[in-house]
């Protein structure tokens, strides 16, 4: 792709429990540095049922759904590791970059040096536990972003945004 056709980006990267369990935070940080992507917010999120289902809303009938759960919420490996974290990254064709450096959705199909092929595996019950979850398109990433961050947790207004008044306080939403 030459210069002019590159364009910014916005794409949301989650570490899933797994990462946390098998140490991979630095390590996939790192990968994500070949990139030359900038993070733009970052924090420490305890996953709830609701948000599983808002996140994974094209999944919500699949047999695998409780399972996925399961996976995703950390409840798979215990209180220690009920949590994920979650990282907005920007810079030029930041989607398809990142979605290259972590592989296919399934662990065994992907490349074995992406993220996914070395460090990912299909559990007892069956799911795909493939340490990393990352937008697949700018639309994705819109509604992905603005479920998981709110506009004051990053450091610019990437999308639209308006004030509303929450117990007497003015505070910014995604408009
Ligand atoms: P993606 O994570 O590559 O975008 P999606 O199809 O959006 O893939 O699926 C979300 C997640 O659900 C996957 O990352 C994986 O953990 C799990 N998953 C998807 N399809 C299956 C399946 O057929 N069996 C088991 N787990 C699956
Ligand atoms: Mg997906």
């Amino acid at each position: 792709m030459t210069e002019a056709t590159k364009k910014l980006q916005y794409t949301l990267i989650i570490m899933k429990p797994d990462a946390l369990v098998k140490s991979l935070t630095g390590n996939i940080l790192a990968r994500f540095l070949e990139a030359r992507l900038r993070i733009i917010g970052a924090k420490v999120v305890k996953v709830s049922r609701e948000l599983v289902e808002l996140h994974y809303a094209h999944l919500i009938d699949e047999p695998f759904f409780d399972d996925l759960y399961e996976y995703f919420s950390g409840k798979t490996y215990g209180p220690d590791y009920e949590r994920v974290l979650v990282f907005v990254y920007e810079g030029e064709d930041a989607i398809s970059k990142v979605r290259r450096i972590a592989g296919a959705t399934n662990p065994l199909e992907a490349d074995p040096i992406s993220i996914r092929g070395a460090y990912g595996r299909i559990n007892k019950k069956g799911v795909m536990e493939n340490v990393i979850h990352c937008s697949d398109s700018e639309e994705s990433a819109k509604k992905e972003i603005c479920l998981w961050v709110d506009p004051d947790e990053i450091i610019k207004e990437i999308y639209p945004t308006k004030k509303v008044i929450k117990n007497n306080y003015e505070v910014i939403e995604w408009a």
